[in-house]
């Protein structure tokens, strides 16, 4: 297999990036066999249900239908491939967890598609985790969030739907989510895709996922 890293130039680039990137659609998958080969770095999207994982896809992409947006949580129920940049890197668009309504069968059907996904996929680099800006935080996010930094996973956090809340208030949220989840300072950024906030903070936390190694899995 050959892996092709982002170039130096492109990570400075993308840091100060504000206007957004060239995205196309690849392929779907639901199993780790189906994806495209690991030759390239990813990042992936992940957050419960509804959060806004597809809506902020479109937005960085300055696209309304390259991901599909809905308002019945649950809709994207396969991992979407995405190619960044004409093929620089992938961003990967999974489908939502914790859908309290959709069947058991389904929900464990997430846990171990995903885990074999995040254990073996030597080519993602790190997550974009998205959380509803208005929404507690569970033990299940907290577990998760740790899962992923002891399996050499990166996670920026986006917390999503800011329009929802004050200034004030926004400063609040970051500070204790910062705390719960054990994050690094600066890997909190605050979006919201209906008020096109947060655009350049997220390019610039990715750039820095994106400067990871692949991993030994
Ligand atoms: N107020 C507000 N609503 C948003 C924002 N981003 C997304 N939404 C709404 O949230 C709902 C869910 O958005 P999606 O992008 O489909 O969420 P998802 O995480 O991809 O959902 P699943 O694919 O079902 O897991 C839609 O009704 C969006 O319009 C935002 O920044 N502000
Ligand atoms: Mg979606």
């Amino acid at each position: 297999m050959s892996y092709t890293p982002v170039p130096d130039s492109f990570i400075q680039q993308l840091m100060l990036r504000k206007i957004p990137l060239r995205m196309e659609f690849v392929t779907s998958a639901s199993k780790l066999e189906e994806l495209p080969e690991n030759n390239l770095p990813e990042v992936a999207l992940v957050g419960r249900s509804n959060v806004g994982k597809s809506s902020l896809l479109n937005f960085l992409a300055g696209q309304k239908q390259l991901a599909r947006v809905s308002s019945t949580p649950g809709r994207t129920q396969l991992m979407n491939v995405f190619s960044a940049e004409r093929g620089v890197f992938r961003l990967i668009d999974l489908p939502g967890y914790g859908f309290a309504f959709s069947p058991r069968e389904t929900q464990a059907h997430w846990a171990d598609a995903m885990r074999v996904f995040f254990e073996r996929r030597s080519s993602l680099l790190g997550i974009l985790f998205l959380m509803d800006v208005r929404r507690e935080v569970t033990d299940e996010d907290i577990n998760l969030a740790q899962w992923f930094l002891d399996h050499d996973l990166n996670v920026l956090l986006v917390l999503t739907k800011c329009d929802k809340l004050t200034k004030a208030q926004l400063g609040m949220v970051i500070r204790e989510r910062n705390k719960q989840l054990g994050l690094a300072p600066g890997m909190v950024v605050t979006t919201s895709t209906l008020q096109k906030m947060g655009m350049q903070e997220v390019m610039s936390g990715l750039a820095g996922l994106l400067q990871n190694e692949p991993r030994r899995v």
